[in-house]
């Protein structure tokens, strides 16, 4: 049984691949790392071999391939149930599920105008033409600390559901664009958060990862 293989793009670029791969590493769900460079002649071909969609991530169980960032998380929270990937209050889980799929689905300016170059900081620093989607996101980031941040049944934490959830996944690309374009001032909850993700072992890790690349490319 080869267990499960996350194919995943550059570490420094690739935003959409690093959600599962923190959920997986934080949650301490075992993986093989596959890492295909997305800047490569043969790059094509290889997301072709690997993702019906030709990107990633994507995952394979033994003969299951799951592909796209949120489905990944979805198979991940139903394979793993005890560890409670979703917060466990309904409430805080609906939520949870509408602000990832906002994620998701949304920000295509933030998305554009501040692509992600994880281990590159002092990047050029302007909000214009991104000012709506940077406050939607403090917005959220607000709104579910104080709403949601300390709900018993989810469990003690300083991410954004109490304990460390697929929402806070979903938005680990946000946290990286804070700071190297930035840094951004935020008001105290979301820059708790934001510090909060910043420094977490796996978040470390996935950045020397990104680093590692950029020195590769020298
Ligand atoms: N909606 C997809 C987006 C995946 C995506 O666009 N991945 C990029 C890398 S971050 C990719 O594979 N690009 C390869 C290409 O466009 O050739 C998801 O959530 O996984």
């Amino acid at each position: 049984m080869a267990g499960l293989i996350l194919h995943i793009g550059d570490k420094n670029l690739s935003s959409w691949s690093l959600r599962p791969w923190l959920l997986m590493k934080h949650a301490g769900i075992g993986f093989t790392e596959r890492v295909i460079r997305l800047d490569r002649p043969t790059s094509k071909a290889e997301l072709a071999d690997i993702s019906p969609s030709s990107r990633v991530p994507c995952l394979l169980d033994d003969e299951l391939v799951v592909w796209d960032s949120f489905a990944i998380c979805e198979y991940l929270a139903e394979k793993f149930p005890e560890k409670s990937l979703w917060p466990a209050d309904r409430a805080a889980r609906a939520t949870a599920r509408s602000v990832s799929a906002e994620m998701h689905s949304g920000f295509s300016a933030l998305r554009t105008l501040w692509p992600m170059h994880f281990a590159r900081e002092g990047m050029r620093h302007t909000t214009h033409g991104i000012e709506d989607d940077i406050a939607r996101l403090i917005e959220i980031f607000e709104t579910c600390r104080r709403d949601y941040g300390a709900v018993a049944k989810n469990g003690d934490g300083p991410f954004l559901f109490g304990r460390f959830s697929i929402a806070d996944a979903m938005f680990a690309p946000v946290v990286s664009r804070f700071v190297t374009y930035g840094p951004l001032a935020l008001p105290p909850a979301a820059a708790a958060w934001r510090d909060a993700m910043w420094s977490l072992p796996a978040m470390r890790e996935w950045g020397e990862g990104a680093k590692a690349e950029i020195a590769e490319k020298k």
